[in-house]
């Protein structure tokens, strides 16, 4: 399926784009003085449960929401293409680079904390595209230069994905511009290449962010799998019978850069779960074999579920996806981790997850702790190795919830669903540790008040909270909130403030063009 292009003229235009195009529009012309050829837009996104479990490869439950990123842009016709980009946010300076003659990739300096980052980041991935789709136009020749003008509403650094929205708008009008209105990109092609596109700034994410935000569907979630293929189902909440399924989103309004802070959080859990995969997989005597570019290229928990159900059970295809079958390996790779880790939960030095390997100190400080930058005492195998292969099994359990199971009565489903995320939030409290004081005070103050399951959205560390909540206990969650959360913590805290705080946002689409 390709991204969706609609016309300004259609009659039905999508809320986000008849809402907020219209002023982009505008706001290019005032920057530029001409109209711009087109908007891509992305928007962010809410992960109902399945938290770090991306890198592994395990599915997850995210939606698209309706706050996003829109870049109008317009082609130059110039013998020395640049590009420039604006931003409404008057936080972000505006910028201009040139584009290099021999068609090599603008360089990344990850070491700075800049917007333009993002920018280059999604132009790296789609310059890459196009010189596979079209290597005779691309390969020496630089792409087209650029005006942009950037319009988000998606909070930095909250666990809503803005990185996501923003490099998946521009691989979009990257990709367009140079392609020709034509050529349709397909959302597995944007998908695929923008997951990666973080890594260039020293990022060592998974792909849950970019398939929710260009595959995402009006009033749908999406399941997500990344193995054996990256697929996005969308599928609808349960019809309940007396009241409507609600999520409301409540940002802590702690930001957590995973530029700045990474090398003690983001990035050092994926070393961790990647060496504890390894070392599983030491033990029982399996063999890693690792396609895909969501971890350290070493194989992962998921790999290590497979290796050892082919060495062990006899099955040598690897896990399809299949429930039923992955509920029972799940459970089973439970128990190979607490006989595997169970011992010490104080965590590993260096020195010990080495010899456990069965390599030197160096060579595993070669292999897992140089690509990006890790910062730690200990590694916590145990904990985050249950967290992941638990989580996984949460999703699971809450994909059947979903999808296949009738209600009695509304309240089932909510307990259900909900006790699957309040799970998920002890989880990614105790074993993750990816939570913080603010995010538990929020669930606490939203659980008290009426919300059915509630939980850290994203990496956690601070942003995001999302909360299941009866329609009509909305309101109810939200003045608690605003009555014990936000007006104790930010005495100074202005109305405007408060409202994009909370967000209560219906799915929304995903990536798309909106022509002039
Ligand atoms: P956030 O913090 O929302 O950007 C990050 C990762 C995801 C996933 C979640 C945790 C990036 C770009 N995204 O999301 O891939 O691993 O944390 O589930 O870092
Ligand atoms: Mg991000």
């Amino acid at each position: 399926m390709s991204i969706p292009v609609f016309a300004s003229t259609a009659k039905d235009l999508p809320k986000p784009l008849a809402d907020k195009c219209p002023t982009v529009v505008a706001e290019f012309e005032k920057a530029y003085g001409s109209k711009p050829d087109f908007v891509a837009r992305s928007p962010g996104r809410v992960n109902l449960i399945g938290e770090h479990i991306d890198y592994a490869d395990f599915s997850v439950l995210p939606l698209a929401i309706d706050v996003d990123m829109l870049c109008a842009v317009k082609a130059l016709d110039e013998k020395n293409p640049s590009i420039t980009l604006t931003n409404a946010d008057p936080r972000f300076a505006q910028r201009k680079f040139d584009l290099p003659l021999d068609g090599s990739y603008v360089t990344i300096d990850p070491s700075i904390s800049d917007w333009s980052n993002y920018f280059k980041c999604g132009l790296h991935v789609a310059v890459e595209f196009l010189k596979k789709i079209a290597p005779a136009k691309f390969e020496k020749a630089p792409v087209k230069g650029l005006q942009v003008f950037c319009q988000g509403n998606v909070p930095t650094g909250s666990g809503l994905s803005s990185s996501a929205a923003f490099i998946c708008a521009v691989a979009l009008a990257v990709i367009r511009v140079n392609m020709g209105d034509d050529y349709q990109v397909s959302k597995k092609d944007l998908t695929r290449i923008t997951v990666v596109a973080e890594h260039l700034v020293g990022v060592n994410n998974g792909g849950m962010d970019q398939a929710a935000s260009v595959c995402g569907e009006e009033d749908h979630a999406l399941y997500v799998e990344f193995k054996p293929e990256l697929k996005a189902t969308p599928f609808k909440f349960p019809a309940l019978k007396n009241t409507e399924i609600q999520f409301v989103i409540a940002n802590t309004l702690v930001v957590s850069n995973k530029q700045e802070t990474g090398p003690e959080n983001y990035n050092l859990r994926v070393v961790e779960v990647v060496a504890a995969a390894n070392i599983l997989a030491k033990k029982y005597g399996v063999v890693l074999k690792h396609i895909g570019p969501s971890n350290l290229n070493k194989g992962n928990l998921r790999d290590f579920m497979n290796a050892y159900y082919a060495k062990y059970m006899n099955v040598p295809e690897p896990w399809d996806g299949d429930v039923t079958t992955g509920i029972e390996r799940l459970n089973k790779m439970l128990e190979l981790v607490e006989e595997t880790f169970g011992a010490k939960q104080g965590g590993y030095t260096v020195d010990e997850a080495a010899a456990d390997l069965g390599v030197s100190s160096d060579e595993f400080t070669k292999e897992y702790l140089t690509s990006f930058p890790v910062r730690f005492q200990v590694l916590k195998l145990y904990q985050r190795a249950k967290h992941v292969y638990s989580e996984s099994l949460r999703v699971l359990d809450a994909l059947k919830v979903m999808t296949g199971t009738s209600f009695e009565k509304d309240e089932d489903f909510f307990k259900t669903f909900g006790g699957l995320m309040n799970q998920s939030q002890a989880s990614c409290d105790k074993l993750y540790n990816c939570s913080c004081p603010e995010i538990d005070r929020i669930c606490e103050i939203a659980l008290a008040n009426g919300s059915a399951g509630s939980r850290l959205t994203g990496a956690g560390w601070g942003g995001c909270t999302v909360h299941l909540v009866p329609a009509e206990k909305v309101e109810s969650v939200k003045k608690a909130l605003i009555d014990q959360y936000y007006k104790v913590k930010f005495p100074e805290i202005t109305e405007q403030q408060l409202e994009d705080a909370i967000i209560v946002s219906k799915p929304a689409l995903g990536s798309c063009v909106y022509t002039l």
